[in-house]
């Protein structure tokens, strides 16, 4: 795998304690604090193990991508998805503890980077972690590396780093996981990735549904998103300031929890920086991102827990971003899907 040692990810594992991802760009808007909905707590979390496990998405033919969104959603086209499942919600770290306990599947971000995928990185730059955010006291400029920081030791099993556990966390979304985490716990489960048109076509399919705005916030008390002043500002007033438990926020009106918001969900869709995918000459098969050049890049969905008014602001259906095939954050998991062979 050609990696290229000035990219940004092996820029920031290489500089470790300034790490840099450029996982969100602002928006130019400043958020308002205004927050009308109730907030979810404990009492709303629904009881994962009782949860139907998947939904069926009827197959049919959507307009994917947005043109009055950020470049990378357009052009806006005709896209048909036949039929499959889809997981209620994002896999937990309970369901990914019962699939490493039964196969012993070690992660990347518990492996740490070997020299076949990253020949020009030294030793230190190798070693197991991930990204974690980790907000700033005080904000200087809008340098994304001054809330992720690279931990060493932070794995599904230490979201926060060596000391932290997911003991009492199992029904929140397993984080720090790659792509190819994801895919092997997918295929363990009998299923796979969703495509990113799937992904997009069931997220438009649900909100539509609620008759939400794809250009506004999420609906207040519907997704845990960020309220207040990204990065500094997180007043949580949608009743969490990090990772919720899976279905603790009303579902979708298709049976979907967490879609928008709460974490990222990876895709089998290699990103390219817009819906028109370039010839294979030009970029290569492993995806191309401008702001990663050299890194093989998987396109993830609908936002997380950080997305603000004044940053990032991706928790729509078709916001897309790239992200590192081989690096895991905590802010990114994933569900998965099976096909459907009936007709729709
Ligand atoms: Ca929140
Ligand atoms: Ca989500």
């Amino acid at each position: 795998m050609n990696r290229i040692v000035n990219s940004p990810i092996l820029w920031m594992i290489a500089t470790a304690s300034s790490s840099s991802l450029l996982l969100c760009m602002g928006t130019g808007v400043r958020s308002e604090h205004a927050y009308a909905g109730a907030p979810a707590n404990e009492k709303s979390c629904r009881t994962v193990g009782r949860l139907a496990r998947e939904v069926r998405i009827p197959g049919g033919v959507f307009k994917m991508g947005d043109h009055h969104a950020y470049a990378e959603e357009r052009p806006r086209s005709e896209v048909e998805v036949a039929s499959f499942w889809m997981d209620t919600h994002e896999v937990t770290n309970r369901q990914f503890d019962a699939f490493v306990a039964e196969t012993g599947h070690v992660t990347r971000a518990e492996r740490g980077l070997d020299r076949g995928v990253a020949p020009e990185l030294d030793d230190a730059a190798r070693r197991p972690g991930s990204l974690v955010f980790t907000p700033p006291v005080r904000l200087l400029g809008s340098a994304p590396s001054q809330w992720w920081r690279f931990v060493a030791g932070a794995s599904w099993r230490h979201p926060q780093g060596p000391g932290s556990t997911v003991k009492g966390r199992e029904d929140e979304p397993v984080v720090h996981v790659t792509y190819e985490d994801a895919a092997a716990y997918a295929k363990w489960a009998g299923r796979r990735l969703p495509t990113e048109a799937e992904w997009e076509y069931a997220a438009r399919r649900g909100q539509r549904m609620l008759d939400h705005n794809v250009h506004e916030a999420p609906r207040p008390g519907t997704a845990n998103t960020w309220q207040g002043d990204f990065p500094t500002t997180n007043r949580g007033l949608d009743g969490f300031v990090g990772r919720a438990p899976v279905a603790c926020f009303p579902p979708d009106a298709q049976g979907l929890f967490d879609v928008v918001g709460n974490v990222w969900e990876l895709t089998s869709s290699v990103y390219y920086p817009g819906h028109r995918r370039p010839t294979a000459r030009a970029h290569p098969t492993a995806g191309f991102d401008p702001k990663q050049p050299g890194v093989p890049v998987h396109v993830i969905k609908g936002g997380s827990y950080l997305c603000a008014e004044n940053y990032c602001a991706r928790y729509r259906p078709s916001a897309r971003q790239g992200q590192d095939a081989l690096l895991g954050t905590s802010h990114i998991g994933f569900r998965t899907v099976r096909s459907d062979s009936r007709p729709r």
